[in-house]
């Protein structure tokens, strides 16, 4: 037997258990799955058998995540985690990601295993994948299994495929592998990347028994109540009112769990000490019809129709009396990792609302960080936002030429906007949709006190921010307190934070074709490298826009398009000075990637 391989005991145990219970219902020689932007995405019922296979891999990189912990000289057991999910998608959607060992998405270089895996036919070519898999990474099965924590954290969004799929997962983990497990139910997206990075860290090696939830919302807490105690001196003022749109998915559970906590632990040595800051009330909270996720409400769907939902319009209506800022909106997408925020200038007229999109909540989080730490501290640390090329060019316009901040565009993605942030001193990441977060190097409060002479609450403010701000996802949850922070520690309302500057007009298209793939793009995505000649078709279209628009410096105008990751069609983006040439713009470049791609 080859160094690494895996025993003849456990291959065959594979190839058995998955001949026997698990035959993919996808068919791999018409049509592979691929891992894309957050993983594997498509019909529900098609990925129970996927799931079987993947968290073979999920398994194998814990084990060898273990072996490197033990050689750095930390001995436990490693977890990673298996999040069933699939965000915005339509609720006859399912899919599943593998969180990695630091709380993060899987290192890219795993992905073509889960790949190779996920579309191998029988059992004999599953455990040959997992096989060579193991071979080519330096597994071996640890010999001390176990320390308590499992080796998977696992758990669901509200969907009515989650848990036959999650059925497939623990029965593999139980019966084949043999792989402790904690199994964490339905969790946002967020949370489920919180135990995760918690059950590694330090402080859980000693501890008895495993992390949940209680442990997300404890940190979530406390944190933002010390923020909001620097943010407001003390002196928190009446509490300010919030609506959030839960999508009619796990954002709602996540949320009111969040607040139950609150009533029934002290946070601070404070009950519901949240309830000093926001009142929170919530719309499309209905978890139990399986059809109304993500329907006509959420993240997703005010993003792409840039207006908030109806019920977020009723509850306006009927609470908002429009005497500016009275409450604050806030979306939340179907797994509760992206937030959009709103201000109505009018509370009855959708069309009159304003969006605070992801870009914006960047440009917030980069004013609060000059605020809070100073133009002296900001010059000394390398700070950064990394975008896509879906940001509204407004944004970028104002990060580099106001904010004076460095900007970088990334491939859509968290996991291809969260390594460029990371290897900033400081680095604020949003995708437009509102999926970002903060990083901030560890212990970069005690590298940078020493340089600067408000060091003291420099170091407060450094140590508190990444508690509240996720270190290894966007959370929605944690994004809408932070937004709340940041206005009150800046004294903006949402109308004079959305009035920071004026977006682009923009507009984004989903055009269906028969293989979205035969698009492929350059590494910001931004150009498109085949079919041949559909570049050149857009360059002409974006060059008459900017000729019809007069030319010279004011006609701004750009277009471009890729395939989603996440749903089988293509996206079309475009952008302009008008929003009648948007518009324009927009249909024609669907015209030509329809003409292109069929
Ligand atoms: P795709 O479908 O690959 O464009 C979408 C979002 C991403 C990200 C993922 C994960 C857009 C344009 N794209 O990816 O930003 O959030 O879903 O959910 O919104
Ligand atoms: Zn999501």
């Amino acid at each position: 037997m080859p160094e690494n391989a895996l025993t003849e005991t456990l291959l065959s145990a594979i190839a058995g258990h998955i001949n026997a219970h698990y035959p993919l219902v996808h068919n791999p020689l018409e049509k592979k799955l691929a891992y894309g932007t957050s993983g594997f995405r498509t019909t529900g019922t098609l990925l129970p058998p996927v799931a079987a296979r993947v968290v073979i891999i999920a398994v194998l990189r814990a084990w060898q995540c273990t072996a490197a912990a033990v050689a750095r000289g930390c001995n436990r057991a490693s977890t990673v985690g298996f999040i069933v999910t699939a965000s915005h998608n339509p609720s006859r959607d399912n899919g599943f990601k593998i969180v990695d060992e630091d709380g993060g998405m899987l290192a890219i270089s795993w992905e073509p295993w889960c790949c190779r895996i996920a579309n191998a036919i029988t059992g004999e070519d599953v455990a040959e994948v997992a096989n060579q898999c193991a071979q080519a990474e330096g597994i071996s099965v640890p010999k001390d299994a176990g320390n308590g924590f499992g080796f998977v954290q696992v758990g669901r969004d509200t969907r009515a495929t989650g848990e036959v799929i999650l059925h497939a997962v623990r029965d593999i983990l139980n019966r084949v592998l043999q792989v402790p497990y904690t199994d964490h139910g339905i969790v946002t997206t967020p949370q489920l990347h919180f135990l995760v990075r918690k059950a590694n860290s330090p402080s859980m090696q000693e501890a008895k028994g495993g992390v949940n939830v209680d442990a997300y919302n404890q940190e979530i807490l406390t944190a933002f109540d010390d923020l909001m105690e620097i943010a407001t001196n003390g002196a928190p003022g009446a509490p300010r009112r919030l609506l959030v749109d839960a999508s009619n998915g796990v954002g709602f559970i996540g949320l009111q769990r969040l607040l139950e906590y609150a009533q029934n632990h002290e946070i601070n040595n404070k009950v519901n000490a949240i309830a000093r800051y926001v009142n929170i009330h919530m719309v499309n909270t209905d978890v139990d019809n399986p059809h109304v996720l993500n329907e006509g409400c959420g993240a997703e769907f005010a993003h792409k129709k840039q207006r908030p939902s109806d019920k977020m319009l009723e509850w306006a209506q009927e609470h908002d009396n429009g005497s500016g800022d009275s409450a604050h909106y806030y979306c939340l997408d179907g797994d509760a990792d992206r937030v959009i925020a709103f201000t109505p200038s009018s509370p009855s007229q959708g069309a009159n609302w304003r969006m605070l999109d992801g870009d914006r909540t960047s440009v917030l989080y980069a004013m609060l960080l000059y605020h809070w730490l100073g133009t002296e501290a900001m010059e000394k640390l390398d700070v950064g936002v990394v975008q896509t090329a879906y940001a509204n060019g407004s944004s970028t316009e104002y990060a580099r030429k106001k904010l004076n901040m460095k900007v970088y565009i990334a491939a859509t993605g968290v996991k291809n906007l969260h390594p460029i942030a990371h290897a900033r001193d400081i680095g604020v990441y949003f995708e437009a949709n509102g999926h970002g977060t903060v990083l901030l190097k560890e212990n970069i409060g005690e590298k940078i006190s020493s340089r600067v002479t408000d060091a003291e609450k420099l170091r407060r403010v450094l140590d508190t921010l990444p508690r509240l701000l996720s270190q290894v996802c966007g959370d929605a949850i944690a994004d809408a307190l932070m937004c709340e922070v940041a206005m009150r520690a800046l004294s903006l309302t949402p109308t004079m934070w959305a009035d920071l500057y004026e977006d682009h007009p923009s507009l984004q298209v989903a055009v269906t074709v028969p293989n979205p793939r035969v698009i492929t793009n350059t590494k910001d995505e931004a150009r498109a490298l085949t079919p041949p000649g559909l570049q050149e078709a857009i360059d002409q279209a974006v060059q008459r826009t900017k000729e019809s628009l007069g030319g010279g410096d004011l006609a701004a105008a750009r277009s471009f398009v890729r395939p989603s990751g996440t749903e089988p069609i293509v996206r079309v983006y475009a952008e302009a000075s008008t929003r009648e040439a948007t518009d324009a713009l927009a249909e024609e470049v669907s015209q030509l990637v329809l003409k292109f791609c069929s």
